[in-house]
């Protein structure tokens, strides 16, 4: 499986990136610090996706950031992508593994103990956890479980978890204290004055909470 880091997980919203768009958001976010970034388009379908994927690879290439692709498994094939998130109302994690291959990185939507605890370690690499906070960003997110919550689902997991769901700068070293190895974050970022110095604010709390302080 490819390397990744899960420190600062940027996940892209077309209509919150709609400023500057999502290619350029997540170009600034990775000169800023960010690891991962994430295409989630909810509503542009297979075609779209496709062409801003191949966009966005061609901006983070060389940068060793990851490229993950949320739902659209045809559409991480066809764009080459690193990777892909699927959630639990989605395709299942054996199904969207046996397609985008071994050496493709496969994350898993948990939003509960449970849930991380059924996770296969031999299909699954890492964990969104949450949601944390209650957030705008996404209407139908489950009920929040707090840094409390967090915990449990990040305990329960056998594979590396990132934390999601009104992530803050501020909020690094509660949620790795729970031994969350990052933040995924849509508005930190996305829609930001300065994407950039946005990720890197990020990028340093995620740091200095590793560092322990
Ligand atoms: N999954 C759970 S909460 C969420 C997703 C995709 C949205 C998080 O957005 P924000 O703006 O970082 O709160
Ligand atoms: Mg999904």
């Amino acid at each position: 499986m490819r390397g990744f880091d899960l420190s600062v997980y940027l996940v892209l919203d077309p209509g919150l990136c709609a400023g500057i768009g999502m290619v350029e958001t997540a170009r600034r976010a990775v000169a800023g610090g960010a690891t991962m970034v994430q295409l989630r388009d909810k509503e542009g379908g297979t075609a779209r996706m496709v062409e801003t994927g191949r966009a966005l690879m061609a901006a983070l290439a060389g940068t060793g950031a990851r490229l993950i692709v949320n739902d659209d498994v045809a559409a991480a094939v066809a764009i080459g992508a690193d990777g892909v998130h699927v959630g639990q109302g989605d395709m299942s994690a054996a199904e969207a593994r046996a397609l985008i291959g071994a050496a493709a990185i496969l994350g898993l939507t948990v939003e509960r103990p449970d849930l991380a605890a059924e996770v296969d370690p031999g299909v699954v690499d890492y964990v969104g956890a949450g949601p944390v906070f209650a957030t705008p960003t996404k209407a139908d997110h489950k009920t929040p479980v707090g840094f409390g919550g967090l915990a449990a689902q990040v305990v329960a997991s056998p594979v590396p978890a990132v934390a999601i769901g009104g992530l803050k700068a501020q909020h690094a070293g509660a949620a790795l204290g729970t031994g969350a190895r990052g933040l995924a974050v849509v508005s930190a970022i996305c829609g930001q004055p300065d994407p950039e110095a946005a990720a890197r604010e990020i990028a340093a709390a995620v740091a200095r909470a590793r560092r322990g302080g």
